[in-house]
């Protein structure tokens, strides 16, 4: 998804890192990778040079924090690179914002006219509304008022029972307004709360089309209007967006297809050539498959890190950073207990559903679908039932060990076993990750840090560290391997070492 926005921006990152200062010659280098991904992603011209020069009078002006502090009180430092991209950020947010996704009740129900042309998702988009609307407790009717193209209220009628929807449409002779005002009043009489209405396409804008929705506008005066927009048409559907905002008022758009979009010009447009905001975002061809829009989380998909921004901050809300950085340390040697084990369930559990904690790390975001929540509460009721002992030493764990913690947890005896042999593997292959020389020493970066000489890059299957050495079911989080980590440099880790020892030093002298 917006693959081409997201690699300028990647690239423009790149080109920062480690500068240091940004300048007027160096954020020009960056921010023409930035323009190029943004002109191929198909983005109006002048707002993306709008864009442009938003970022680099920011960029240029703005005096960099060098040092700032986090969630738990820390000093912090920001690289002028992580500064740029923290500016993209705001600036995207500015261009796609801000939105109310909220939708407007008029005499007592929600109200929702569709328009857009021909194929761009309309019918798709009611259901999903519908959908959306009865998971908030309402009861919606939806009306086929699309009497053009065979087979469209079928399509309609299909899909409302899929949901248990029910689907209003007219007589043979009747006009799609008609129809509308009918559905109006029989949603009236039966209770229903919530009224949306499919209305047909046409290949291209024409005076008819719009005459027709003018007339239904008129005749049930919907408390919403939303334009449904293809993603996939790029600039076509900005184009089309606002020649249907000049004849039409609209509260909102609603981008669908989404995810076969890799470049994301729509997205990107719409809202400053139109004024009218996206509301709705469609990601897929099933009824679940309805976002609503937060430009943020878009921003943060869009430059490249999967929502690594959003993550951070869940992970800075949740978690002591120096004592993360100590842990990793030690993860990566191989030596942790299954009561670090526990700690780091704890504080993934804490930042949201594992699944979504997955969607958005760039590594793990394919894999997400395959995480098991049920997993986690299991391994934690064993745990659980460990002793103090049996928690920092795992090896002692033997059969008759095995059973009493198995009673405790209304596990079988079996599944503890399971569980330590796992956890002896993850630990194994964890320690031979960290070596030097090791997997994780050919990432880029990890070299430094683990000591170890930098290799080619070799890639690493993300799948080894979520299942266990043993091909399914636990999984290792490796909450404590912050990002920020895999650039600690060995500088940095003396330093800290120094003062860690020093500490340590202190509390001895204190003693005596
Ligand atoms: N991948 C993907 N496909 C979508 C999405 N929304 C709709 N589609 C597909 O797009 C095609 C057209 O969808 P419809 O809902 O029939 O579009 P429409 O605007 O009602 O079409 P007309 O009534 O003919 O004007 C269908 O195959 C849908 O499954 C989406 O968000 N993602
Ligand atoms: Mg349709």
């Amino acid at each position: 998804m917006l693959e081409t926005v997201s690699n300028g921006f990647k690239s423009a990152t790149e080109r920062l890192r480690g500068v240091r200062e940004l300048s007027e010659s160096n954020i020009d280098e960056a921010l023409r990778d930035v323009r190029m991904s943004l002109l191929e992603a198909d983005v109006d011209f002048q707002v993306a040079k709008d864009f442009l020069t938003r970022v680099k009078t920011r960029a240029l002006g703005e005096k960099i924090e060098t040092r700032a502090h986090d969630a738990a009180g820390q000093t912090v430092k920001i690289t002028p690179g992580q500064h740029f991209v923290k500016i993209c950020e705001q600036e995207l947010v500015q261009l796609m914002g801000p939105v109310d996704t909220s939708l407007a009740r008029a005499r007592g129900s929600t109200s929702i006219m569709l328009a857009g042309l021909q194929g761009v998702g309309k019918t798709t988009v009611a259901a999903k509304l519908a959908r959306h609307l009865q998971k908030q407790g309402r009861k919606p009717m939806l009306v086929a008022a699309d009497i053009y193209r065979p087979a469209a209220v079928e399509q309609l009628k299909t899909l409302g029972a899929s949901i248990d929807v029910p689907v209003h449409f007219g007589a043979e002779d009747e006009k799609p307004p008609e129809i509308c005002a009918a559905g109006w009043q029989r949603a009236r009489s039966e209770g229903r709360d919530a009224i949306i209405y499919d209305t047909a396409g046409r290949l291209a804008l024409d005076d008819e089309l719009m005459r027709e929705l003018e007339d239904i506008k008129a005749s049930v005066e919907p408390a919403n209007t939303l334009l449904v927009c293809d993603a996939l048409m790029g600039r076509d559907a900005v184009n089309v967006a606002q020649a249907f905002a000049e004849r039409i008022p609209l509260d909102g758009v609603v981008l669908t297809k989404l995810d076969g979009d890799a470049r994301g010009g729509a997205a990107l447009s719409v809202k400053a050539v139109t004024g009218v905001p996206i509301k709705f975002l469609g990601t897929g061809e099933t009824l679940d498959r309805l976002e609503e829009f937060r430009p943020e989380g878009l921003a943060s998909r869009i430059l490249g890190m999967g929502d690594i921004v959003g993550l951070v901050k869940d992970f800075e809300e949740v978690v002591d950073e120096r004592q993360a950085e100590e842990d990793a340390e030690r993860i990566l040697r191989g030596q942790f207990t299954l009561e670090d084990l526990l700690a780091q369930l704890r504080t993934i559990q804490k930042m949201g559903p594992l699944r979504e904690v997955f969607s958005k790390m760039p590594m793990f975001g394919a894999v997400a679908d395959q995480v098991d929540e049920g997993e986690l509460g299991k391994v934690e009721s064993m745990i659980h039932s460990m002793t103090r002992k049996e928690r920092s030493a795992p090896d002692i764990i033997n059969k008759s060990r095995a059973q009493r913690i198995a009673k405790g947890s209304g596990r079988r005896a079996k599944e503890v076993l399971n569980l330590i042999e796992r956890f002896k593997q993850m630990r194994e292959m964890m320690g031979s990750l960290g070596a030097p020389g090791g997997m994780l020493s050919k990432l880029p970066g990890m070299g430094n840090m683990l000591g170890g000489a930098p290799g080619p890059g070799g890639a690493m299957d993300p799948r080894a560290l979520l299942a266990g050495a043993g091909g399914q079911g636990m999984m290792m989080p490796g909450g404590s391997a912050r990002p920020r980590g895999a650039r600690t440099d060995s500088r940095r880790k003396n330093k800290r070492q120094q003062a860690r020892r020093s500490r340590q030093k202190g509390r001895k002298k204190k003693k005596r």
